[in-house]
């Protein structure tokens, strides 16, 4: 069976939930698998005030007996604290006693007027709700059962802010494991000290002058498993896959494996890494400008993922819109929003990528329990070593 998610929920709703199908049994979990990454993706300078009110923690509902997967779907659930707040009314599942005015104002950039135009709807609540990246809990909960996956067979997923509005930290393809320790202690998730004071500053500026700043995030997954993915079919190619998932992220407008579109400006003297062999090390590079994936599979080396993500479309002074209801110009619906979530987008994007190494490792390895997927990988392994 593949291994798949789901998330339902909605942002101001009663909770959100995810749905994890294809785990192999046996898969010991704990809750700060989940909790931990939760509450990181709730950091980052430049939140806006719903963070102070979430607590996000799972509950597990199925498919977990004694901290131990089963084989069946496993649900998780993480409730929406703000719902009581001020939303019973307004995202009631039944029909309310008094109605709820309608949103008539979409906001350039989000998926507002769009989603009203496809749905049918005259207000753009039921949109917004939906498309908003209160969801991503919900994939960050999954992607915690993922990395727990990957982490038994040594892959480790990190991820860091390489920019931040006009602040950015050069690109290096030398990054290791170690070296990703203490990021969470910066407010921006960034691993140079100054350009993460530089970023905070660039975020509190952006507030002042009631604007957002986007950025670009990297997503690092060290210890993969070599030849996760495959050449032959454009779809099952592993980078196709990553791409997909990073595109579909809120706010995502773009994605690079390795250097990326730097590899368009040099020679192919210089793009591609060199391969080298030791007996310790088996086979090797010395650069990794490919991201750590050719022809569409991981080759072993860290498997690197950058991606875009555009400003907050919420903005605290509005751009020009249109009332949908009188088609009279008007300055778009304004709420509560964030400055900057470039942070916490990168801890989605880890649970993004979890996800496509956990299901690609499930499909080459195949297997039940825990054991027969231990088994098969063990045997590949040994087999490569020769
Ligand atoms: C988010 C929760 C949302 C927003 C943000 C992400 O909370 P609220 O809309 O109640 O303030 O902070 O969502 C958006 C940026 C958006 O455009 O919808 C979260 O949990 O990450």
């Amino acid at each position: 069976m593949a291994l798949t998610y789901r998330t339902a929920g909605e942002s101001h709703g009663p909770a959100l939930f995810a749905v994890v199908e294809g785990l192999p049994a046996g898969l010991e979990l704990v809750p700060d698998d989940i909790d931990v990454d939760l509450a990181r993706r709730q950091l980052g300078y430049g939140r806006g005030g719903r963070m102070k009110i979430e607590r996000d923690r799972v509950q597990v509902k199925t498919g977990l007996r004694h901290g131990r997967t089963i084989g069946s779907p496993l649900t998780m659930e993480i409730p929406n604290l703000d719902f009581p707040n001020w939303a019973q009314d307004r995202m009631a599942v039944w029909a309310p006693e008094s109605e709820v005015e309608p949103i008539t104002l979409p906001r350039p950039g989000h998926a507002d007027l769009a989603g009203m135009m496809k749905y049918g709807t005259d207000d753009l609540r039921p949109i917004l709700e939906r498309a908003s990246a209160r969801e991503t809990a919900a994939r960050v909960a999954a992607g915690g059962v993922f990395k727990a996956l990957l982490r038994r067979y040594g892959t480790e997923i990190r991820s860091h802010v390489v920019e931040i509005g006009p602040v950015s930290v050069p690109r290096r393809d030398d990054l290791e494991l170690a070296g990703f320790d203490g990021v969470d202690d910066s407010p921006v998730r960034c691993l140079d000290p100054d350009a993460s004071a530089r970023m905070r500053q660039a975020i509190k500026e952006a507030g002042q002058s009631h604007d957002t700043l986007g950025g670009v995030f990297e997503v690092w997954a060290f210890g993969v498993v070599p030849g996760l993915g495959s050449h032959v079919t454009g779809d099952s190619r592993l980078d196709a896959r990553i791409g997909a998932a990073f595109m579909g992220i809120q706010a995502i407008k773009g994605v690079e494996l390795g250097a990326g579109f730097e590899l368009g400006r040099i020679p192919g003297s210089r793009a591609h890494d060199e391969i080298f062999h030791s007996a310790e090390r088996g086979y090797f590079r010395r650069t990794n400008r490919s991201g750590g994936i050719e022809g569409g599979m991981t080759h072993g080396e860290p498997v690197v993922v950058r991606a875009v993500m555009k400003p907050i479309s919420t903005l605290s002074r509005p751009l020009a819109s249109v009332d949908v209801a009188t088609k009279e110009a008007r300055s778009a619906f304004k709420e509560r929003a964030d400055i900057c979530a470039v942070p916490a987008a990168a801890v989605v994007g880890e649970a993004m990528l979890a996800y496509v190494l956990a299901q690609a490792l499930v499909e080459k390895f195949g297997g039940d329990s825990i054991r027969e997927l231990d088994e098969s990988v063990d045997r590949y392994l040994a087999a490569l070593r020769g």
